[in-house]
């Protein structure tokens, strides 16, 4: 498999259907080198991707809300979800969250349901306490969950952060069997110097020459069984590293970008689709349909 090029050679947008005049739009991207699509707003025509949807399929919402994340973001989360998120389509709620605690109440939509992912998995996520960050054990939770109910429910996922809300239109043109998100703050960088795991003791160790384009954690979906596939590539990366007493730099984002490099994704969505204005303004970057919240690293996680 050839190498992307990365900005250093973008594409012209295609499907011009805005109101702006073709001249004032930025180059971007629209294919990787392996033919996958790469969804900016512009380029897709919503109705059509509507449309084009196959009918009466059940799409997934994986979220965890673990300690003061619950709280503090769940319910703005699921509010503009109701808004923006596959609206029109039949939609489940997973929420992953501990013990007592309390899921907000939010209205939902017709067709659209709330499952608490809890129960059967209460002593496991009492376990993640002890660990810095909740999401190391994410991909380990949702490869449990994808083999039982939530797997026979839902025909295609999105598994996202909390600490998000939904500011635009997030609909059909972003299904595919497996789909990547770019991370905001990379994508116009040159891939020798992308973050990704450089120790190659780590099972998330990436070559040098290695890695097309850095993905988000905070962002990714596909189909069940691609979704199985991934998460037990990352669990066991994340578990045999444990082992050894690794970390790798960026957790489970480290192991996601390593499985999308041997795996690579049927469909990329641009930064738009997950975006911080902490990044600054971008010309290319015109509508975000979701928005990260300010990071509070200095407050306690987990
Ligand atoms: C980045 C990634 C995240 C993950 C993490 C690994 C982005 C936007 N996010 O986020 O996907 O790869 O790095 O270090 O790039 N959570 C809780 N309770 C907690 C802590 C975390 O529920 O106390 C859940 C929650 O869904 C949260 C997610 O885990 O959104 C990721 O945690 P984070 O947002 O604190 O991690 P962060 O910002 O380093």
């Amino acid at each position: 498999m050839g190498l992307c090029p990365l900005a250093r050679m973008p594409l012209l947008r295609d499907n011009f259907t805005g109101p702006l005049h073709p001249w004032a739009w930025p180059e971007v991207l629209t294919c990787t080198c392996w033919g996958a699509p790469i969804i900016w707003d512009g380029t897709f025509d919503p109705d059509v991707a509507q449309q084009e949807a196959v009918q009466n399929l059940t799409i997934g919402l994986t979220v965890f809300a673990v300690g003061r994340y619950l709280e503090k973001y769940l319910a703005h989360f699921l509010e503009t979800a109701e808004q923006h998120f596959m609206v029109g389509q039949r939609v489940v709620y997973y929420v992953f969250t501990e013990g007592s605690a309390a899921v907000p109440r939010v209205r939902l939509g017709p067709g659209r349901r709330l499952r608490e992912e809890r129960e059967e998995r209460e002593e496991r996520v009492a376990r993640w306490r002890p660990w810095q960050n909740v999401s190391m054990v994410r991909m380990r939770a949702l490869h449990a969950a994808l083999g039982g109910r939530l797997g026979r429910e839902a025909r295609f996922l999105r598994c996202v952060d909390v600490d998000q809300h939904f500011s635009g239109t997030f609909g059909s043109e972003a299904l595919a069997e497996s789909v990547a998100q770019l991370l905001g703050w990379h994508y116009r960088w040159r891939r020798r110097l992308l973050p990704f795991e450089r120790d190659a003791r780590s099972a998330a160790a990436l070559d040098p020459s290695e890695g097309d384009f850095c993905y988000q954690a905070a962002v990714f979906g596909g189909s069940v069984a691609a979704l199985r596939q991934l998460t037990v590539y990352c669990a066991r990366g994340l578990r045999r590293d444990r082992a050894r007493g690794l970390e790798a730099r960026w957790h489970d984002e480290s192991h996601l970008n390593k499985s999308f490099w041997l795996q690579k994704p049927a469909k990329l969505l641009s930064p738009e689709f997950c975006w911080s204005s902490d990044v600054g303004r971008r010309a290319e970057i015109r509508r975000p349909q979701l928005l990260w919240a300010p990071k509070e690293y200095a407050l306690p996680r987990g």
